[in-house]
């Protein structure tokens, strides 16, 4: 029989431990971060205010434009960025020439804000070729449709930048769906531990299709998750343009100057559908948009210029006539039939095109060649 014989049990220390970081800094506000209707908004600069307002209106209408187009058929589909183009303008302003932007499928308007030309951005969603513009002319990565792929590409072009001693920062853009992938995950993670340059802009605009937010995070906050990465998290109001693009702006400046990555929640709502092909009726209560449609971009930016005596018919008219000519163009040159090389289809996706992609590149050709032959024998 063993004899069980009491050991005093005497405590050896635990390895001291401490957090790595310091969590306090890094947490959210407890409220959105907010400018207009606030104290603060009467130190926003004039010009600044209406230059918002222009791109604002502006960005409105190329939303109401680009549906247009659905219903015409001249645009295969279109995800509406209709009361986020507050986040949309501050995006595209908050960043230099030299920095890149990594939009998704509805990041539309940032791009266009950010100087491409309205009708190649919408290349794609037309189906039309490829990306439809140069991501190198503008800095602007292809429009993202698999969530959140964008956010690892960003990170990666950011520490080559600052690897190569490029003073380059990349504004990623995702929705609050796109959170909850394995690539959001990923990109935060190497951003924080390489203190890459980059601001992960989280546009939650309340739905993941028909997904409410409720249903997709029991986080705090969408900002929240950011502390558990090791970076800062900001939250701010969406629908506030001047309070996005300062929150954004002292982002880029922490990245440029070797701060490191940021993720800013920015609170907005998707006032339309998911795209033009959903009914959001199906699962959504009107009094729930209605309290959104108070809290409009513009009509913030408009309250606070009336109120100063900023914007006067003059103005009010320059913003809408040039809005209004954007669409004008737009309509007119997204009515053309672009004229496309069904080879091209195959160009642009391997640099050593794949013996799959070869053998599918040549049946294309006979055929379309079998065409073109049959066409001019019925012409003969
Ligand atoms: C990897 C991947 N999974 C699923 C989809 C299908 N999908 C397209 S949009 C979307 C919802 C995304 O919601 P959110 O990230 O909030 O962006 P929002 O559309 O609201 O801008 C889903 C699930 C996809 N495009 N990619
Ligand atoms: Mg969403």
């Amino acid at each position: 029989m063993l004899a069980l014989r009491a050991v005093a049990h005497r405590p050896t220390p635990a390895p001291e431990w401490k957090p790595r970081t310091d969590p306090a800094p890094l947490l959210p506000d407890p409220e959105p971060f907010r400018i207009l209707g606030t104290e603060a908004a009467g130190r926003v600069d004039p010009g600044l205010l209406l230059k918002l307002h222009a791109h604002l209106v502006r960005g409105r209408r190329f939303n109401t434009q680009a549906t247009a187009l659905t219903k015409q058929g001249r645009l295969a589909v279109y995800p509406s960025s209709t009361g986020q183009e507050a986040c949309q303008v501050a995006a595209a302003l908050a960043l230099e020439e030299r920095d890149w932007l990594f939009p998704s499928y509805r990041d539309t308007l940032a791009a266009v804000t950010r100087g491409l030309d309205p009708v190649q951005v919408l290349g794609l969603l037309r189906g039309d070729w490829h990306t439809g513009y140069d991501p190198r002319e503008h800095r602007v990565a292809p429009l993202s449709t698999p969530l959140a792929t964008q956010l690892p590409h960003a990170v990666g072009l950011a520490h080559a930048a600052r690897l190569r001693g490029d003073e380059v920062v990349a504004l990623a853009l995702v929705g609050d769906g796109g959170t909850s992938e394995g690539d959001f995950h990923e990109a935060l993670n190497f951003a924080a531990v390489w203190r890459a340059p980059v601001v992960f802009l989280v546009q939650n605009n309340g739905f993941a299709i028909s997904v409410p937010l409720a249903k997709q995070t029991a986080a705090p906050s969408l900002a929240h998750k950011a502390v558990g990465y090791g970076m800062p998290g900001r939250l701010v109001d969406g629908n506030d343009a001047p309070a996005v693009l300062q929150v954004l702006s002292e982002a880029v400046a922490r990245a440029r100057h070797g701060g490191g990555p940021t993720l800013v929640e920015a609170v907005t709502y998707r006032m339309e559908a998911h795209t033009n092909a959903d009914d959001a009726t199906r699962y959504r209560e009107e009094p729930e948009v209605e309290v959104w449609r108070a809290h409009d971009p513009i009509a913030l930016v408009e309250r606070e210029l009336t109120g100063r005596g900023l914007l006067d018919g003059a103005a009010r008219a320059a913003a809408s006539d040039a809005a209004e000519a954007m669409a004008a163009d737009l309509r007119e040159r997204m009515n053309a039939d672009p004229v496309l090389d069904p080879m091209d289809l195959f160009a642009h996706v391997y640099a050593e095109r794949t013996g799959q992609l070869r053998e599918q590149a040549e049946l294309l050709r006979a055929e379309l060649a079998a065409e073109s032959a049959a066409g001019e024998g019925e012409t003969r």
